[in-house]
């Protein structure tokens, strides 16, 4: 178990359908902490960074047009295990695997429009890149939350 920093990003179809209250609102009741947030509309040399590792995938054009479409809300999320914590939150990537009482199981229905964008916890480097594409390192607060003492033992 490890505090660690991870990013999360509220897609375009989310922004559209006025979800990002919700999505914050999801991982702040969990305990996570927020460090960095910013609203912009992705270039397409951004999200092709962004998105490098499918470069080669059949999906990749129209993956890359969705996510300049309209704007997206990065965040850096803190907290005990964050990325597998959030990656759970979040579920499968296609909605119709994805639990319900996910964010995907609870606010989607196609694999094109899964509402949320979240480091993979298999990809060891994936953080750091990500948040590395999206923030500078001043972008990042650190603060003791008030209520640290109660969601750690
Ligand atoms: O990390 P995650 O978003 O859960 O899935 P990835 O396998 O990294 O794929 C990124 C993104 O691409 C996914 O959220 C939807 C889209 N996509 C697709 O449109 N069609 C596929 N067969 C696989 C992924
Ligand atoms: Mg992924």
């Amino acid at each position: 178990t490890d505090r660690e920093r991870t990013f999360v990003m509220v897609k375009p179809d989310a922004f559209a359908r006025g979800l990002v209250g919700t999505v914050i609102s999801r991982l702040e009741d969990r305990g996570l902490k927020l460090v960095g947030m910013k609203v912009e509309v992705l270039d397409e040399e951004t999200a092709h960074e962004h998105y490098a590792e499918h470069t080669d995938k059949p999906f990749f054009d129209d993956l890359v047009d969705f996510i300049t479409s309209g704007p997206v809300v990065p965040m850096v999320w803190e907290g005990e295990d964050a990325t597998r914590q959030v990656r759970q939150m979040i579920g499968a990537t296609d909605p119709l695997e994805a639990d319900a009482g996910t964010i995907r199981g609870d606010y989607a229905l196609d694999l094109g429009r899964n509402v949320v964008h979240a480091a993979d916890h298999e990809d060891e480097g994936a953080n750091e890149r990500e948040i590395s594409i999206h923030f500078d390192d001043d972008d990042l607060v650190s603060y003791e939350g008030h209520d640290e003492t109660w969601l750690y033992e």
